[in-house]
């Protein structure tokens, strides 16, 4: 117990001078496991996430009962939940928005935003405009860093402005009928395509964040440029009103941009024509990925994810085989020879690895 001479002093003040902080405390358990993470973010040169931690166990050491909820320390300054605080939040309001990657949402929060509304008026998103011209965005730029995906500011202008669409999942039937609604138009651009629907579609899940599709054409020479073609057909029928096209780096990391990627892909914003019955106007992020034949299993394996999944077969492939492996390709490391599995279980064969079906995936 507080002695009565001390007990005057608020437990709760945002101040340690006016809190009684005993030697051992109620709870010192908790306090002796938060001060390994403090040292350990002080060991690892993170100052300021040890300084929350010190000021967060130092409010725990004054707290005069045993906590067995989150609720009752909630009143104690400098603890909170991260899910809580001001800075993970707008984060990941930030980071919600297509384009915005991590950096991106971080450097938007220094430059004190913090809402949507703060962002609308930074990027200056107008009203909707009826779009019939083709939004065509090249990306030149380099990105920052390979975890981060950011796309520029007039993608996160666009996808600002789509927001509300764009919050929309999509269930798997729509997906499926993108798939169809695609690939007949692709089958009027160049006879002959084939194609896999991807990401999390093809890992199971209920309803996605948008479509992807990898493409192939048997004839390697008919599906070379295919891609802005197509994506030009598609917006002359309506179906495609913004598109960024990329090639020359691997899957969404940037910085392995490298000798023979040949895939080219268009992020695209898609709408259903009224034809359909799934018609509702729903504006669909879209990826489409165009693949030679010889690297399509590649492609369909790296685009199916999980991101985890996919980075492990690659660390596999690295470790075990001597081998890099890709959305774009297989190559033995010592002599650069490539391989083309002729199906997506030869690529495990070729890897040694156990057959592991998509729905499994989900690393
Ligand atoms: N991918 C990758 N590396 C990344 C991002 C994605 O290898 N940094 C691959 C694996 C993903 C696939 O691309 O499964 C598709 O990426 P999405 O961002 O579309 O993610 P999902 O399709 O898995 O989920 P959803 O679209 O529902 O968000
Ligand atoms: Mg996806």
């Amino acid at each position: 117990p507080i002695p009565t001479e001390l007990s005057k002093l608020r437990y709760a003040s945002k101040y340690a001078c006016q809190r009684a902080s005993p030697l051992i405390c109620l709870n010192q358990a908790l306090a002796v496991e938060l001060d390994i993470i403090k040292r350990s973010r002080a060991l690892e040169g993170e100052e300021r996430s040890a300084l929350s931690y010190s000021r967060a166990i130092s409010a725990i050491k004054a707290y005069p009962r045993r906590i067995t909820s989150i609720r009752q320390v909630e009143e104690l300054s400098h603890v909170g939940t991260i899910a809580n605080s001001e800075r993970f939040k707008a984060l990941s309001l930030f980071s919600s928005i297509y384009g915005i990657g991590p950096s991106t949402a971080r450097r938007l929060y220094a430059l004190g935003l913090r809402t949507v509304d703060d962002l609308e008026v930074y990027f200056g998103v107008e009203p909707e405009e009826e779009e019939s011209q083709l939004v065509e965005l090249e990306h030149h730029e380099r990105f920052g860093r390979a975890s981060e995906s950011g796309l520029g500011e007039t993608w996160i202008k666009i996808a600002l402005g789509l927001r509300n669409d764009f919050e929309l999942m999509i269930p798997r039937a729509e997906v499926e009928e993108m798939g169809r609604v695609v690939m007949d138009e692709l089958n009027i651009v160049e006879h002959g395509c084939v194609s896999t629907i991807v990401g999390g579609y093809r890992r199971g899940k209920p309803q996605s964040n948008d479509v992807d599709i990898v493409f192939t054409h048997p004839d390697p020479t008919k599906s070379k440029g295919l891609c802005k073609r197509f994506v030009h057909h598609l917006h002359k029928k309506g179906m495609v009103t913004h598109v960024m096209h990329l090639s020359g780096f691997h899957g969404h990391n940037p910085l392995r941009t490298t000798h023979w990627d040949s895939l080219e892909k268009a992020l695209t914003v898609f709408i259903l024509p009224p034809s359909s019955p799934f018609y509702k106007g729903t504006r669909r992020r879209m990826d489409l990925i165009f693949a030679q034949p010889e690297v399509y299993w590649c492609a369909v394996i790296g685009w199916s994810g999980s991101i985890m999944f996919q980075r492990d077969i690659r660390q596999w492939a690295k470790d075990k085989k001597g081998m890099k492996f890709d959305s774009s390709g297989i190559t033995r490391r010592y002599d650069s020879k490539p391989f083309y599995p002729k199906t997506e279980k030869e690529v495990f064969d070729l890897f040694g690895l156990e057959w592991v079906d998509p729905v499994w995936r989900n690393a």
